[in-house]
């Protein structure tokens, strides 16, 4: 079996549900187990900023797809879920991205592995961090709390454990 890492982000409405589906979707496939969810967090959105603010998190799976396989699953499910690429970085009803597959380092055409921003986004590295804090992050060969440590503090502070009760989800 391989172990991945993929990193959910939703900001349209109703962000939690979409979150949700994408799991059912990938826990109702026999080639994926899902083994560990991090905790959901809310995030300001990086990149292309007007725009709202994301649920994140971060799950481990045990899988028996190559890298390119568990992609074209995830590509299926954002399809399923409505996903539309206009703006790069913009709205999403769902966005899975594979982060980290085994020790691998891959560089195809349309999959780089480990992913190649996942290092510097706050939104990915502290979920990761709580499903995985003894991953060394192939490539760079640094744990995740490195990569923490090296983040403005004003990132950090971007990124906060979502309550569920205190939002309004439609
Ligand atoms: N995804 C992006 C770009 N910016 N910002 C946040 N907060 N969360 C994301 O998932 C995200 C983003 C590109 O995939
Ligand atoms: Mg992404
Ligand atoms: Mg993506």
């Amino acid at each position: 079996m391989n172990i991945a890492y993929i990193a959910l982000g939703a900001n349209i409405e109703p962000r939690k549900e979409y979150m949700n589906n994408a799991l059912k979707e990938l826990a109702a496939r026999d080639s994926v187990f899902i083994q560990k969810e991090s905790s959901i967090y809310e995030t300001a959105p990086v990149g292309y900023a007007n725009q709202a603010y994301f649920l994140n998190m971060v799950i481990e799976v045990n899988t028996s797809l190559s890298p390119i396989e568990l992609m074209l699953l995830c590509q299926k499910i954002e399809h399923k879920m409505g996903r539309d690429r206009k703006i790069r970085n913009g709205p999403r009803t769902i966005d899975l991205d594979i982060l980290v597959y085994n020790q691998e380092n891959s560089k195809m055409e349309n999959l780089i592995l480990p992913h190649p921003r996942m290092h510097e986004r706050a939104f990915v590295l502290i979920p990761l961090n709580e499903v995985a804090p003894n991953l060394i992050l192939p490539t760079w060969n640094k744990r995740v709390a490195y990569f923490i440590n090296k983040l403005p503090e004003s990132d950090i502070k971007d990124v906060t454990k979502w309550m569920q009760s205190e939002s309004v989800e439609e």
